[in-house]
């Protein structure tokens, strides 16, 4: 049987950085096929990735092509992502099969972590977690994400998880399952396009420093899963909530309405809300994704120093 390493690829910038010791940022590629449109989807990962080079760090976009796991991408292969139809949603239960059929895989959050831990990658960068859907009491549908967190050691860097959600619940299930939510720079979680969910975190972290600290005290416990470090969309671009809400309500009513199921429900309310707020909630997405590469960048370069 193969080991896992031997169905890694790594770009030649992330593997000089990790025979360098130097500080990595990974990032997922679903939002990149599925959570925002061509051309802004490749655009934006283009640019985030030039972020996290700007704070000195690398970074990993993480995607699955022919039959490896790749961590770093190409310029092509960014573009491939951002407009081929082709590209699936890979979440942990599709690796096996979009490794073994050679087929274009999108990484979600969980899907990456679980490459970022193989890869020796100790902080990885979205836009919001998946989590649990309004209506999961019937539904059952409750994003993979939240159980990654709860198995593999990597830090989630995000705006929280993303406003669609029922928000209560995902807390409560991140609580169950021993995650730290850790605010960054704030008492609050946010709720992805907005600031503020209503909700507190569990912990509050003001520097890169802090949230390296805790991070290195979880695992050096033996504590393994991941951490979620909630960090909220700078004040300029967020969108107010009341108005955010009322796009949300109604993009969950048209996904019921159309009976939308599985792993097209995040990706189907996504655009539901940026047709209903005429792209708004785009432009607040992508601000939120350039804040957190920044943020994560500078995480990991505090982690990297520590361990
Ligand atoms: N964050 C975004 N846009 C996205 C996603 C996250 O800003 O498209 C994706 C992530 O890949 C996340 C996935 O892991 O949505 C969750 O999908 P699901 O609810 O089907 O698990
Ligand atoms: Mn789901």
């Amino acid at each position: 049987m193969a080991k896992p390493q031997d169905l890694l690829e790594f770009a030649p910038e992330v593997a000089a950085a990790r025979a360098a010791g130097r500080a990595i940022v990974a990032l997922e590629s679903t939002i990149i096929s599925h959570g925002m449109p061509y051309p802004q989807n490749a655009q934006t990962a283009r640019e985030v990735e030039a972020i996290i080079r700007a704070q000195g760090a690398v970074p990993a976009t993480i995607a699955v092509l022919d039959g490896k796991i790749r961590i770093g991408l190409t310029d092509a292969e960014l573009e491939l992502l951002g407009r081929s139809p082709e590209a699936l949603k890979v979440s942990r239960r599709d690796l096996p099969f979009v490794v073994a059929s050679h087929k274009i895989g999108a990484t979600t959050v969980a899907a990456t972590m679980i490459c970022a831990a193989l890869a020796d990658i100790a902080v990885m960068v979205t836009g919001g977690i998946g989590g649990v859907h309004r209506g999961a009491e019937t539904s059952f549908d409750i994003s993979a994400d939240l159980q990654e967190l709860a198995r593999t050691s990597v830090a989630v860097v995000c705006a929280g998880a993303k406003a669609v959600l029922d928000l209560r619940l995902t807390l409560e299930y991140l609580e169950t399952h021993g995650v730290p939510v850790v605010g960054y720079g704030t008492d609050h979680l946010p709720a992805f396009w907005s600031r503020d969910s209503g909700f507190g975190v569990d912990a509050r972290a003001d520097t890169p420093a802090d949230v390296a600290r805790i991070m290195h005290a979880k695992w050096s416990l033996g504590l393994v899963g991941g951490l979620v470090i909630a960090n909220p969309i700078p004040d300029r671009f967020e969108l107010p909530r009341q108005r955010i809400e009322h796009a949300i309500e109604a993009a969950v009513r048209d996904a019921q309405a159309q009976g939308i199921a599985g792993k097209a429900v995040t990706p189907f309310l996504l655009g539901r809300v940026n047709a209903l707020t005429g792209g708004d909630s785009l432009e607040a997405n992508v601000a939120l994704v350039r804040n957190n590469a920044m943020v994560a960048a500078k995480i990991a370069a505090a982690y990297a120093a520590l361990s």
